[in-house]
């Protein structure tokens, strides 16, 4: 700021300065005086009690019982699991490990994946950490937590205000015995795009030091070549490399001529000769029905040397027997969600498998009791997001029609809410069915997944047909997302793109097919933090830096926020979305023994200006801060 000002003085600009320019001109020093962090959280909390918070409805504070947060004592040590297997062995041998268990393992989903696809993935750090000694302590023998990547590094900065690398450490630090395992969207990293080759190797190693040990690495076609980078990254950091098929279609269909059977041994071969670890199923859409499940995990488990770790959606309501089918078959790790956050576009139930698999050979050997502990806590937790849940009552079958990833549905029909489209969300689903089709039947998975759903909001809003599509594709400005998708961006489809389509598309730009990651420019990340110094104008980590390559805009906005408002991601979740009730009382600890009494007084009238008054006593003193109503 101060370089600002003196540049744009009108006496520097004029040119009528000497030396002595700025003794002369004190007030060139004058800075709105820093507030202090009471007053921001003061003015955070003002805000939300006027205003409300984005996305919600504007309204009285619903009121919530206490999480039942599981009693573990701090003395009672966390038993060992299997992040000191890895530590000690290295993940070739934890690879072995894992097929020498006789027990079925499971990853919890919970803290990233199951409220990614059932309230758009809100759940905010403070509610995770509230938790997560317990689920260190009372399910140690998981196998992982998929616990970050994905949507959650976009979201948490966007929506909630938060830092995702500070809920690592936090989460690491809380939880040292159990795998933690994030999803990495290949040459896309955590973003929607493809990025160079030095921000995927940086990134990994960036992750695995912060605490990421299990990297489910996929691509949104299955790409290969857009996987090679992030899998030897992950094997260089000495991390398990979980390279992974995206299913899609129905193996066991007798009209399916892509994506069969053979398609997926043979993917899973190539991938397992780049180097992969374990080899992940991902069945983002819920597509994988039971029997062929089986047939697929027996193929794998009879074709591929790696440990098989399974993943899927329950939308249809018939994943848990897709799970038990693949059991069967001898899968080694599966994927599901503590019960209260399971179900629906979510994983199916980790209870409920648990439960169903006693005594059987190869029982879990987690523990029903404890589960329960960790259940009751996410049931009344989940409450908090009662706002950010999708209006789905019950499993659907249509998901085999539209084939729509969990994680997406409930986004697209936000977006489709949000440009006006609510009544026309059926359209929009059969849109979405006719793009795929009009792609070539590509795999749907973040972000594959947003090209398709962009394409299909777009010809429901302007109401063009696939016919229209052909015959007036001059004069249509098609999103940005589905240019670059035909240009090669996210590279290129098993079977490659349908020409007459692309050249509609592309209007005379010239597609490639060679590696995006080959094309982009390497990022010199000295001077990326340089610049964002300025910006921001205060030192900058790494993982800052980082945060801004992947989402600058988003980053900036995050930065804008907690400049005002303090680190907002200490308030309690009630609190960070409804702000405070007449006469309530919370405590907010800013940082590790320091914590704030906030009691809200009054709220003033409207004034002329269009501003209220906001009375509060902090630690038992009076203060007032003023904000603008919008309303
Ligand atoms: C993501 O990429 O966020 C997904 O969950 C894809 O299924
Ligand atoms: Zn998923």
């Amino acid at each position: 700021p101060f370089l600002e000002n003196v540049v744009q003085h009108p006496d520097f600009l004029s040119g009528k300065y000497d030396t002595s320019f700025i003794d002369h001109r004190p007030s060139l020093f004058e800075y709105p005086k820093k507030r202090d962090r009471g007053t921001k959280l003061l003015n955070y909390i003002a805000q939300t009690v006027v205003n409300g918070h984005p996305g919600l409805p504007k309204g009285k504070k619903p009121s919530f019982s206490t999480p039942r947060i599981p009693v573990t004592s701090v003395k009672q040590p966390y038993p060992d699991g299997t992040k000191q297997i890895l530590d000690k062995l290295g993940p070739d041998e934890l690879a072995k490990w894992i097929q020498e268990q006789k027990r079925l393992l499971v990853t919890d989903t919970t803290f990233r994946d199951a409220h990614q696809s059932l309230f758009a993935t809100r759940v905010r750090t403070h509610d995770l950490l509230q938790i997560s000694e317990a689920t260190g302590k009372l399910a140690s023998d998981l196998f992982s937590l998929e616990m970050w990547g994905g949507a959650t590094f976009d979201t948490s900065m966007r929506f909630l205000s938060e830092d995702p690398w500070e809920r690592l450490h936090q989460l690491r630090e809380r939880i040292p015995n159990i795998l933690f395992q994030m999803l990495l969207r290949g040459a896309n990293a955590v973003g929607y795009t493809n990025y160079p080759d030095n921000v995927i190797k940086k990134f990994v190693r960036m992750s695995s030091e912060a605490g990421i040990d299990v990297f489910r690495i996929f691509d949104s076609l299955n790409w290969t070549p857009n996987m090679a980078v992030a899998i030897d990254a992950v094997r260089e950091s000495g991390k398990v490399a979980e390279a992974t098929i995206c299913y899609t279609g129905d193996i066991l269909s007798p009209k399916q001529d892509k994506y069969t059977l053979k398609y997926y041994i043979e993917l899973a071969k190539e991938l397992e000769k780049m180097g992969a670890h374990i080899l992940a199923i991902k069945d983002m859409a819920g597509l994988l029905k039971p029997y062929a499940a089986y047939e697929l995990v027996r193929a794998l488990k009879q074709e591929v040397g790696l440990p098989i770790h399974l993943h899927t959606h329950d939308t249809s309501g018939n994943q848990m027997a897709t799970l038990v089918k693949a059991y069967e078959a001898g899968v080694d790790i599966v994927d599901a969600a503590i019960s209260s956050m399971s179900g629906l576009t979510s994983q199916p139930s980790l209870n409920g498998l648990v439960a169903s698999l006693e005594g059987m050979e190869r029982e879990t050997g987690l523990d029903l009791n404890a589960l329960q502990k960790i259940a009751d806590y996410w049931e009344d937790t989940r409450r908090y997001y009662q706002g950010f849940e999708s209006d789905i009552k019950s499993s659907t079958a249509d998901v085999y029609l539209h084939e729509m990833p969990g994680g997406q549905y409930t986004n697209l029909h936000q977006q489709a809410k949000g440009v006006g489209l609510e009544a026309g969300w059926d359209q929009v689903k059969e849109a979405y069915q006719t793009v795929n089709r009009m792609f070539g039947d590509i795999v749907k998975v973040t972000p594959s997944s947003k090209v398709v759903g962009d394409m299909a909001l777009f010809m429901v809003r302007n109401n063009l047909t696939e016919a229209d599509i052909y015959e007036r594709g001059e004069q249509l400005d098609f999103p940005e997302s589905v240019i670059q998708f035909f240009q090669g961006y996210l590279g290129q489809p098993p079977g490659g793109f349908p020409e007459k389509l692309q050249r509609v598309i592309l209007k005379g730009r010239e597609p490639f097919t060679c590696r995006p990651g080959e094309l982009l420019p390497p990022v010199d990340f000295d001077e990326v933090a340089k610049e964002l110094e300025e910006k921001v104008g205060r030192p900058v980590s790494d993982e800052d830096v980082m945060s801004y390559i992947m989402y600058p805009k988003v980053f900036l906005d995050k930065e804008k926020i907690t400049q005002q408002y303090g680190r907002i991601s200490v308030v309690d979740t009630p609190t960070f979305f409804y702000g405070l009730r007449l006469g309530e009382e919370v405590a907010v600890e800013i940082e590790k023994g320091k914590t704030l009494i906030v009691k809200l007084m009054s709220v003033g009238a409207l004034g002329s200006d269009g501003k209220r008054t906001v009375y509060f006593e902090l630690n038992g003193q009076p203060r007032e801060v003023v904000v603008q109503d919008l309303s």
